[in-house]
């Protein structure tokens, strides 16, 4: 309550006391979230164990496609299949397969809105993601499928490490290599791969491997060595903390072919930083891989070509050497391109993500004669805004950004601007219907860690977001609309509040909600200057920190949680999305992130699953209450995919551990024999020597 004294002027006039009480705020009070709209996904996973989906044996033969026998080994140009396999391949089981042992030939034609940057992904270069970077690098472990997991057995699947040990401390985890296996220019592929990625990239300062958060994610102090080809081992401070076997897979340990990137490495050779990353640019073809498929042919703007790999190390349980498709065809358009060519049957799958077009969408699927099946699984899909929240130098800001990141670090200018987003409004503003759904900020509703009463959510309330902005001493002095700041603010003092907001340029959703933000926020007085990026230049933009705020479409840390843990909280100078190391090394961590980040530790090294339940809804509440980052809205991704293709697990979500792309397991996806098309573009063909300029051969 604030009391002013008015002097009315004016002799004889008594002082009269006018206690103006400004209407004491009343603030709106913070609650629990409304409950979503219920949403049936459609299609349930069979949940299994990871023995029933595959297992690391030899087998007595093995076979390959007639035209590889015929057209390369009996030319001489490839040695016989079973010298081409590892000792004890990966043998996927038949009874987890939908339609059982597949038939080989066929492509997939993906459509995708990235272009590629080159084919270094360990030194940090996108290959347009949409799947190219998901297939083409195979990783320690792999997480896609846990999906049809069950709970209680929920762990990493092997995948480039077979096998793992942990010593009786829990400090030392033994991992066993996968023996013999080949990269797909017939190099062996052994521990100086693995060792490589570690020692010369995850922990060379100059080097960021795509989608890496740093070495911190696999534990601050975490150690790897190497004990012989086929064994390394880790050393971690805390006990136990299985955690990181999650980012040990894609997004956090896919090690890239040694013997070509090394000799291109700062390290051991002449080259830039900039030149090692730019080694390898899109049209070096047939750059060596683990995963199923090899770049042949690359158009810039128009296409990417990739021929299965003859050394692929996984089969079927007759034997059949993997993948069943010969090809995989990404084609480069746009991400609301590929919703409409997998609809009409000219693509053949696409996350349908963007909400804008799932009434068009779900119409056209309907028709019993559509060339895609459609089908909607959880809300995985959501969206928040990010206030930046280094106070210290991330991005050197100059004096307008550096007021701004005071203002972000400050509760009460959070707490305005969730008061100042109305999530319904701006969810039908995407799409009418039961699809979208009020988030405020945390983990998803839905999903296995939320719990609804340790979600504190601040209702849409203008009067609380303006009485909040008061608190912290913004007020449009001049009449503008805008709000000022404060007159002795460094730099800026008095002048209108200009707040940058970084959003990818790639998707109309996130557009469309990054418009929702602005027509929030001019509603308060503030001004945000949107600057969308596109999605090549987009994981550079929020690396550099350059940003006040920024539109983030989430990952999985707030579905799974087990899955990118780190990104949770600071744990470590790289591993938050919105809060990084300044210029001084150091994270300057507010009450609130020292709590979170204690938390996600303590999560991290927790093997008790009754504890970990309760920390994170300690987390949850900690994030909400202090308003962390605002959420907007949370809603379904939907799978469609061309009915040609056999193998497409039932239920198997748009995003969850991982996309689409990893969860549905391609290298086992077939069309049967009656079903297959003539898309190839380069039939009886296989990848050539890698090099610029190179392509696939015949023979
Ligand atoms: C899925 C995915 C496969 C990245 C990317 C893209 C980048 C982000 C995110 C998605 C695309 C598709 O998402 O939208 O449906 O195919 O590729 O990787 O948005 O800009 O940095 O995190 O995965
Ligand atoms: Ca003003």
């Amino acid at each position: 309550m604030r009391r002013q004294l008015l002097a009315l002027g004016g002799a004889g006039l008594l002082l009269s006391v006018s206690i103006i009480a400004t209407q004491a705020q009343q603030l709106a009070a913070p609650t629990t979230p409304p409950d979503p709209t219920p949403f049936a996904a459609q299609g349930t996973p069979t949940f299994v164990s990871t023995k029933d989906i595959f297992e690391f044996k030899a087998l007595p033969e093995y076979h390959e496609p007639d035209w590889v026998t015929k057209q390369f080994v009996a030319t001489g140009k490839l040695p016989p299949v079973k010298d081409r396999l590892p000792k004890e391949p990966m043998v996927y089981k038949t009874a987890n397969m939908a339609d059982g042992i597949g038939a080989y030939g066929d492509v997939m034609r993906h459509v995708i809105g990235g272009r590629p940057e080159g084919w270094n992904y360990t030194a940090g270069q996108s290959q347009g993601w949409g799947g190219i970077d998901i297939g083409l690098s195979e990783c320690l472990t792999r997480t896609g499928p846990l999906f049809e997991i069950k709970a209680d057995e929920l762990e990493p699947l092997p995948n480039l490490a077979k096998s793992w040990d942990w010593s009786a401390d829990g400090h030392q985890l033994t991992m066993h290599h996968i023996e013999g296996a080949k990269w797909s220019d017939g190099v062996a592929f052994n521990a100086d791969d693995v060792m490589f990625y570690w020692d010369d990239n995850i922990n060379d300062p100059n080097v960021k491997p795509l989608n890496s958060k740093g070495a911190d994610s696999f534990g601050v102090g975490t150690t790897l060595k190497k004990i012989n080809d086929y064994t390394v081992q880790w050393t971690f401070k805390e006990a136990f903390p299985k955690q990181y076997l999650y980012t040990m897979a894609y997004g956090g340990f896919c090690p890239g072919p040694s013997h070509l990137l090394k000799p291109q490495h700062p390290k051991y050779s002449k080259n830039t930083y900039d030149q090692y990353k730019n080694a390898f640019p899109p049209d070096f073809l047939n750059i060596p891989v683990m995963g199923a498929w090899v770049p042949v042919e690359y158009r810039s703007d128009d296409i990417i070509v990739m021929r299965r790999n003859p050394y692929y190390w996984k089969v079927d349980e007759k034997g059949n050497q993997l993948p069943y498709l010969n090809e995989l065809e990404y084609k480069l358009s746009t991400w609301a391109d590929r919703d409409v060519q997998a609809v009409a049957g000219t693509g053949d799958f696409s996350n349908l993500e963007q909400a804008e077009s799932y009434v068009e969408a779900l119409k056209h699927s309907a028709d019993p004669a559509a060339p895609a099946r459609l089908a909607f699984g959880a809300r995985t899909i959501g969206y928040a805004l990010l206030p930046n929240l280094s106070g210290n130098g991330w991005g050197e800001p100059d004096a307008r950004g550096k007021a701004v990141r005071e203002l972000n670090r400050n509760l009460d200018f959070r707490k305005a601007l969730t008061y100042a987003i109305d999530r319904q409004h701006l969810g039908d503003s995407l799409v009418k219907g039961p699809f979208t759904a009020i988030y405020p900020g945390g983990l998803y509703a839905g999903t296995a860690y939320y719990d609804k009463a340790s979600t504190v959510f601040y209702p849409y309330s203008l009067d609380s977001a303006k009485a909040e902005l008061k608190k912290v001493g913004l007020v449009d002095t001049d009449g503008d609309g805008i709000v000022n700041f404060p007159k002795d603010t460094p730099g800026v003092g008095g002048q209108n509040v200009e707040i940058t907001m970084l959003d990818n340029a790639d998707y109309q959703t996130d557009k469309s909600l990054g418009e929702g933000v602005i027509a929030a926020m001019q509603a308060i007085g503030l001004r945000v200057i949107p600057n969308t990026v596109s999605g090549i230049k987009m994981t550079a933009a929020q690396d550099s920190g350059k940003w006040d705020w920024q539109i983030l479409r989430q990952q999985s840390e707030v579905i799974s949680v087990v899955q990118n843990t780190s990104s949770l909280a600071p744990v470590g100078p790289q591993t938050s999305w919105q809060h990084r190391a300044g210029t001084d090394k150091t994270v300057d961590l507010l009450p609130f992130e020292k709590q979170m980040v204690d938390v996600v530790n303590k999560f991290i090294a927790s093997q008790d699953p009754a504890e970990r339940v309760d920390l994170m809804k300690q987390w949850q509440k900690i994030n909400t209450e202090n308003v962390n980052n605002i959420g907007l809205t949370q809603y379904p991704g939907a799978l469609i995919v061309n009915k040609r293709f056999a193998n497409i697990p039932a239920g198997a979500p748009v995003f969850m551990f991982n996309w689409a792309e990893d969860n549905i397991i391609r290298e086992r996806v077939f069309v049967p024999q009656d079903k297959q098309s003539k898309f190839e573009l380069h039939p009886g063909t296989l990848p050539g020597a890698p090099g610029k300029g190179n392509g696939p051969i015949s023979d």
